[in-house]
């Protein structure tokens, strides 16, 4: 079933990673319950939900609507198709956008906990950020030290998420480029005048806009599948351009702003001889720590006491990705990866923080030596060992851990151990200060070679990996078509490592990309495929966007750029593609979003917010149709702008 149909053993249809196909072996011959064999129990998953008609928001149900019309047309309380799957969608997006934002508060806090002195674990350790972040938000620098500034931008920040009054977050109003802006000002006027009623685009509060969506889903409120969407997207913008972005700005100054280096990816980077901790999960505080902590002498002799030559931290998932672009750490895999990791019999401590996290890592882990160590009360795990982080005593949490991974080494069951050899090698860490300098330190000649044609275009990546699409096979093949087609690609989160993992992150996939964009980065020394972060770093790719429009001064919805979230899964990929959508940028979505029970939400989002915001979502199935599609997009925007 799972093989391939030439019975070679190198294809499986469940990954197109070989390293994947490599472990899914041991899977299967060890009988590891991992999550495909979960999925197949799972057969068949039920329609309703996946066309999003089914409800539960009160207990008179869960009622569902048959799309064909075979049964109810209404819930109990006569709630349509298109009323529920509005909500749900909805309360996706808040979901998602509440995951982002929460972690950028966590973030903001710190920052102030660090510029009163409260916390001394933390450093301002990128100041030419602060001072820039600060300045973009109004807040005065001169002659004043860095730590005073520190504070004025944590209140900023923080204040953004609890403000009461009906004026846009700080960050979103300096931060979004000037034309967007102005066009989702007029636009709320405009359905203000259509439809008489408010439809709020702007959001006013980080915290606010998902509270909003949860009480605008509640049994009897919004049944307006138009209303119901508008605030999807205020919510997903506030995430976009306020949690998401202040979460990157102030990782940025507290930890660093990445650099470009090159890292290996893929399960490879696990050592042998070394006490291996994964640290897994989306927030960097903790694991930035444990990284810089696993540096100290006690430590390492402590890993040669236990038998060991070193302590070797590798990442997985967007934690990975933080601590990869700062601090070079090997990437051992995206979400898919996880169990396998633990499946190598040589994972020491898997370390997690917040989302994406299996439950069933824990299970999985208690049938190794491996010692599944939960940080997070808001991510609290049965089964696991649960070391409560606390931001003030960062240093001894890490030192604890890094133990515990060191007494777990002697236990290891040598036979058991299966660690792959392959790894790829990847030039990351290009964030838009880092495309900028290597560019001469403004967007002006990327914007040149946009309007030359050498760089037909931009594609933002982004997003996870999905049982229901063969892992990393939809990253490779729609990222190779799209710089072959001198499409630049830019992208974050699992899709990132997915594409480092199959080496188009490598130099050498110059070789794959076309004429125009191999000679630019060959002329610049840089791969085709850029690396830009972490989920809440797709925040990165709306300053890039926002930085060509300011300077073409345009809307972003007139730039030849597109989005992709090819092997989506989460809430959180609901909230970036909104965003995106939001801010003038069409989406490709595959596997298919639970919309189609729902003729008029389905044209909401595909066809109507084309004429409203510029952005809007697009499914398909076969990657290179999608890249056909994802050109047809950059050149009518060409067409548009007569280059
Ligand atoms: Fe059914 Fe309406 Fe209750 Fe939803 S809110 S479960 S459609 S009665
Ligand atoms: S980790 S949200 S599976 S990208 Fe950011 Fe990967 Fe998707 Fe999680």
């Amino acid at each position: 079933m799972s093989t391939c149909d030439a019975g070679c053993g190198k294809h499986d249809h469940r990954s197109a990673d070989p390293v994947a196909v490599e472990m899914l072996a041991i899977a299967d011959r060890e009988q590891y319950d991992n999550q495909w064999s979960r999925y197949e129990k799972q057969q068949p998953q039920c329609s309703y939900g996946q066309l999003g008609t089914c409800c539960k928001i009160c207990s008179m149900g869960p009622c569902r609507i048959d799309p064909f019309g075979e049964g109810p047309t209404q819930g109990v309380c006569g709630a349509t198709a298109d009323t529920i799957v509005a909500r749900n969608l909805a309360r996706m997006a808040a979901a998602g956008s509440s995951s982002h934002s929460d972690h950028g508060r966590k973030a903001a806090l710190l920052l102030k906990a660090v510029a009163t002195g409260a916390n001394t674990n933390y450093q301002l350790t990128d100041t030419d950020k602060l001072v820039a972040v600060a300045t973009r938000i109004g807040i005065p620098t001169e002659g004043r030290g860095f730590p005073e500034i520190a504070n004025d931008l944590a209140d900023a920040a923080i204040n953004c998420f609890g403000k009461q009054d009906d004026e846009p977050i700080i960050f979103l109003k300096k931060f979004m480029p000037k034309k967007r802006y102005q066009h989702l000002k007029n636009l709320e006027k405009t359905l203000l005048e259509s439809t008489g009623s408010v439809i709020g685009l702007l959001p006013r509060g980080i915290d606010r806009e998902a509270v909003d969506i949860l009480h605008r889903t509640h049994f009897g409120c919004d049944a307006d599948p138009l209303s119901l969407i508008a605030q999807s997207i205020r919510c997903s913008l506030a995430d976009g351009w306020g949690g998401s972005m202040i979460a990157t700005s102030v990782q940025d100054i507290l930890l660093g702003t990445p650099t470009i280096k090159t890292i290996k990816a893929n399960l490879g980077v696990l050592e042998i001889d070394s006490v291996n901790v994964v640290i897994h999960g989306h927030e960097p505080i903790l694991s930035a720590k444990i990284v810089e902590m696993a540096q100290k002498p006690e430590i390492h002799q402590a890993a040669v006491v236990a038998g060991a030559t070193r302590v070797n931290i590798v990442g997985l998932c967007c934690t990975g990705n933080e601590v990869l672009l700062r601090q070079g750490v090997g990437m051992a895999g995206n979400e898919a990866h996880s169990e396998l990791a633990i499946m190598t019999g040589a994972v020491d401590a898997m370390v997690v923080d917040v989302q994406c996290i299996y439950p069933a890592l824990a299970d999985l882990a208690s049938c190794f030596h491996t010692r599944f160590i939960t940080t997070s009360d808001q991510a609290k795990i049965p089964g696991a060992v649960h070391i409560q982080f606390h931001e003030d005593q960062a240093d001894a949490i890490s030192l604890k851990i890094l133990n515990e991974a060191i007494a777990a080494f002697p236990r290891r069951n040598k036979n058991r151990i299966n660690i792959p050899e392959h790894t790829a090698t990847a030039m990351v860490g290009f964030t838009v200060e880092e495309i900028l300098k290597a560019l001469g330190g403004t967007p002006k000649s990327l914007i040149d070679l946009i309007l030359n044609g050498t760089i037909k275009g931009v594609a933002g990546i982004v997003g996870c990996n999905n049982v229901k699409v063969q892992q990393d096979l939809f990253h490779r093949q729609l990222t190779a078509e799209l710089i072959k087609r001198d499409i630049l690609v830019i992208g974050t989160g699992c899709w990132a490592i997915g594409a480092a993992k199959a080496g188009l992150m490598d130099l050498s996939a110059q070789e794959l990309a076309g004429d125009g964009l191999k000679a630019v980065c060959k002329q610049l020394g840089i791969p085709p495929v850029l690396h830009m972060g972490s989920c809440v770093d797709c925040s990165r790719m709306l300053v890039l966007a926002g930085a060509i429009a300011d300077h073409l001064d345009l809307d972003i919805s007139q730039l030849p750029l597109v989005g992709s979230a090819p092997e989506w899964t989460t809430e959180k990929a609901v909230a970036i593609g909104s965003y995106f959508v939001g801010s003038g940028i069409p989406v490709h979505l595959w596997p298919l979003p639970p919309i189609l029970g729902s003729p008029a939400v389905t044209s909401i989002l595909t066809e109507g917010a084309k004429d409203l915001l510029g952005g809007y979502f697009f499914v398909e199935e076969d990657p290179l149709v999608a890249a056909d599609k994802m050109e047809a997009i950059i050149m009518e925007r060409r067409a548009a702008l007569s280059i």
